[in-house]
């Protein structure tokens, strides 16, 4: 790697080398991502960018801006919706407080397996959930794999439900989620993903929640030491697109960028089910106590009021009720 006298020499070249590399599309769209590179997620939004550009003969390009440079997801989901990101790869959870439908699929235990996700979100429940963006300035385009979600903290090894009692939890920023910490007895902490690890490590909050590939990459694994896989949320990613710039396009344009999305699902699945079996191996490496047998009857029971408050309405009830009677 070549050396640089100074940040502002290193930063020239590299805006210098993006340049080069977008110089010859026509549209360059910048997409959002808080992971950092070579994470699933990332290099999905990489692998639509190059059938993108491929089905546009190279007029269209993507370029991915990975470990929150363009900020954190609430802030970026904003961002988005006027136009100044044009792609974001987010999760469903801060989109929670802003686009009801979003709630249904970020209900602790609304999943019974990831295959189970998949089944719902390839099908017409899916597709009801991307349309219904669109009134909100976005444009859904593809669902990608956010494994699933389970406790760490710095305190203790959890390993009932009576050891949630008090504990000063990170989720994500999500009315969902502060009432399912509450019903577990806990003290829900909303902050962005950026603040958790300094949070954990200065004793501002006990632990957090997240899967494998996030608890490893994020680093909270070195100040969190006990992990207990009661597996709470299964929260799908999805991958957005403001309508401001989706509307810029030709109707043949706009088709190509959803295709594209599409056709970047078995990347990013494929790339999930190997990262989370890495992921796992270097957290456990690392020494982290691992609860892998806890109850979660009472986890699940202990959820009713999180569904009757948030599935508040005919239309967000059948929506629970098509997602478990999904086979
Ligand atoms: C990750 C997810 C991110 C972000 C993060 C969080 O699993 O991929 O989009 O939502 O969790 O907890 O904030």
């Amino acid at each position: 790697m070549k050396q640089f006298k100074t940040l502002a020499g290193a930063l020239l070249a590299s805006v210098a080398l993006t340049g080069v590399a977008f110089a010859e599309c026509e549209v360059t769209l910048k997409s959002s991502d808080t992971h950092p590179d070579g994470y699933p997620t990332v290099e999905a939004v990489k692998v639509m960018g190059e059938k993108l550009k491929a089905a546009t003969n190279g007029r269209i390009c993507i370029e991915v801006f990975h470990s929150a440079q363009l900020g954190e997801e609430k802030d970026t989901i904003e961002q988005t919706k006027f136009g100044v990101i044009d792609l974001n790869r987010v999760s469903m959870g801060p989109f929670n407080n802003i686009i009801e439908e979003t709630k249904v699929v970020s209900l602790p235990y609304i999943f019974r397996s990831t295959d189970h996700a998949h089944r719902v979100m390839d099908g017409p429940v899916g597709e009801e959930i991307l349309a219904a963006f669109e009134p909100h300035g976005f444009v859904g385009l593809a669902y990608y794999d956010g494994g699933s979600r389970s406790f760490y903290n710095s305190q203790k090894p959890i390993t009932s439900i009576d050891d949630m009692k008090g504990m000063k939890v990170r989720v994500m920023q999500s009315d969902v989620f502060v009432d399912m910490m509450t019903a577990l007895g806990a003290n829900a902490t909303p902050l962005p993903y950026g603040e958790v690890y300094s949070s954990i490590q200065t004793g501002v909050i006990d632990g957090a929640e997240n899967n494998w590939p996030s608890f490893e990459s994020s680093g909270h694994f070195e100040v969190a030491k006990y992990y207990t896989l009661d597996q709470h949320l299964i929260v799908p990613e999805v991958l957005v697109m403001s309508k401001a710039s989706f509307d810029k396009l030709s109707p043949e344009d706009q088709a190509a960028v959803r295709q594209a999305a599409k056709d970047s699902v078995a990347a990013n699945r494929e790339l999930w089910a190997a990262r989370e079996k890495e992921s796992e191996a270097k957290v456990r490496a690392a020494g982290v106590e691992i609860i892998d047998n806890i109850d979660k009857t009472p986890f699940i029971e202990a959820m009713v009021p999180v569904y009757e408050k948030h599935a508040n309405t005919p239309k967000l009830k059948e929506l629970v009720e098509r997602i478990q009677a999904t086979e």
